[in-house]
């Protein structure tokens, strides 16, 4: 995540360009989004995503409950580690004064408005400037925050909050630390003050660049402890929202302790944690780590730990965080898969943890990212619905496990099946009847739902 530091663009004297004042919209020109259905050219309304219409007996926002990515929105800036900033905000004035803050959150409620959604994600960092001290740099944020909880009004929360634990060098050996307590702490209690459902750790540094120079066993330990801290407080300041890490593999660390959703689960499982945290799911992260990011959200979803999207997509051939908007509609239908058999996610929804591409610089792309967004996902939910409905793919999983409802299968699934009782079964059937996976069959029927 970069800060915005790109040249002023508000004219010195222009109108708009005051203190914390922005005369208009923000987004003059853009419409409310509204759905017009999959016939319509209208690059500036939802084809799919029809916030109403009821799936398998959800409303669509339900599956979903959307939600935008204040850094990504409004704090990138297109600077990548080779390039300068490339997207200049007309709102933007090239600073991080508080008076900006202010600004950029005003922008902020007009898009979320603008796109109709009822969730945004945040973290401290990213909505109010550093001080000098960490009292200035908190009563920064307090400015802030009352700012963002006149604007939300009553409809508009956070999904969740976090606190930007990676960025300052004060990080740059882990960040599970006293000064990572105190901000974990304000951000918190700022999350549940602006009604946010959901509160996320992503430990960027908390991870190994070399072993040779670690301790991992002291530093799992103390991030476990950082993490127990959270636990306490969340329950003394009566926050009844989920905690939730997010598993990452690595980037910017090389090797990050919550590696993927099995790694963190055990982590949770060793330090009795596992009740009080479920885990955050990103798309992109899954496919660092080797992983499809349905095997991902299958893996959380078995463990009882499914509780939020980072929706987003990687590149196949590039091999760091892209953090694209996901637009591949297969890749969607196995998400939403697992999604339906989870129930859905509430408390948890889907964040765009998604930028804009380098090269995109209009303002109205900030809209068509977040609709294709949606629509993709809209799409996947229609098609998971469709195969669901049709329920030959069910089927056909059922057959392939059909020799487990037998007396022998069912002594095994019961635990009733010791080695000399299967080793007398195997002799009494003789050689097994091996049967066809059916592979190509099940490829045959998702593709037909696309
Ligand atoms: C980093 C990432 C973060 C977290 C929040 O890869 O995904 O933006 O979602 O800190
Ligand atoms: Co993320």
């Amino acid at each position: 995540m970069k800060l915005a530091v790109g040249p002023p663009t508000c004219p010195a004297e222009g109108v708009g360009c005051g203190e914390d004042e922005w005369e208009g919209e923000f987004f003059p020109g853009i419409p409310k989004i509204k759905y017009e259905g999959p016939n319509s050219k209208n690059h500036l309304a939802f084809k799919y995503y029809n916030a109403e219409e009821m799936i398998l007996g959800k409303k669509m926002k339900d599956w979903f409950r959307f939600s935008v990515a204040f850094w990504h929105t409004f704090r990138g800036t297109g600077a990548d580690p080779f390039g300068a900033p490339t997207k200049y905000w007309p709102w933007e004035d090239g600073t991080n004064s508080l008076a900006m803050a202010k600004r950029r959150m005003r922008a902020n409620f007009e898009f979320i408005d603008k796109l109709g959604v009822d969730f945004w994600c945040f973290h401290d960092r990213d909505i109010a400037p550093d001080g000098k001290t960490l009292e200035e740099t908190n009563k920064n944020l307090d400015e802030v925050v009352a700012l963002a909880k006149e604007l939300q009004g009553s409809k508009i929360h956070p999904l969740w909050g976090t606190s930007q634990l990676f960025h300052h060098p004060r990080y740059m050996h882990g960040a599970a630390t006293r000064y990572a307590t105190i901000c974990s702490y304000i951000t918190l209690s700022v999350t549940h003050y602006l009604g946010g459902e959901n509160y996320v750790f992503w430990g960027g540094r908390e991870g190994y660049q070399t072993l040779l120079n670690t301790d991992m066993e002291k530093e799992l330990d103390h991030m476990a402890r950082f993490l127990q801290a959270a636990v306490d407080f969340k329950k003394k300041i009566g926050f009844n929202g989920t905690l939730l890490i997010e598993p990452k593999p690595q980037e910017p660390t090389k090797h990050q302790y919550d590696w993927d959703a099995a790694t963190a689960a055990n982590f949770l499982r060793k330090y009795g944690l596992i009740d009080e945290f479920k885990l955050n799911i990103e798309c992109n992260h899954a496919t660092l780590s080797g992983h499809s990011c349905h095997h991902e959200l299958e893996t959380a979803r078995i463990n009882g730990l499914l509780g939020n999207i980072d929706a987003n997509t990687g590149d196949p051939q590039t091999g760091w965080d892209t953090d694209q908007f996901m637009t591949d509609v297969a890749e969607a239908t196995m998400v939403m898969l697992s999604v339906i058999k989870n129930g859905g996610l509430a408390p948890g929804g889907f964040n765009f943890d998604a930028k804009l591409r380098r090269e995109s610089t209009d303002v109205e792309d900030l809209f068509i990212a977040h609709i294709g967004g949606m629509d993709t996902m809209a799409r996947g939910l229609r098609n998971a619905a469709k195969l669901i409905e049709d329920g030959s793919l069910a089927e056909l999983v059922k057959k392939r496990y059909q020799s487990f409802d037998s007396e022998v299968g069912t002594a095994i699934e019961a635990g009733k099946a010791d080695f000399e009782y299967l080793e007398k079964k195997a002799i009494e059937w003789g050689e097994p009847k091996v049967l066809s996976g059916k592979q190509e069959l099940a490829e045959m029927i998702f593709q037909s739902a696309l």
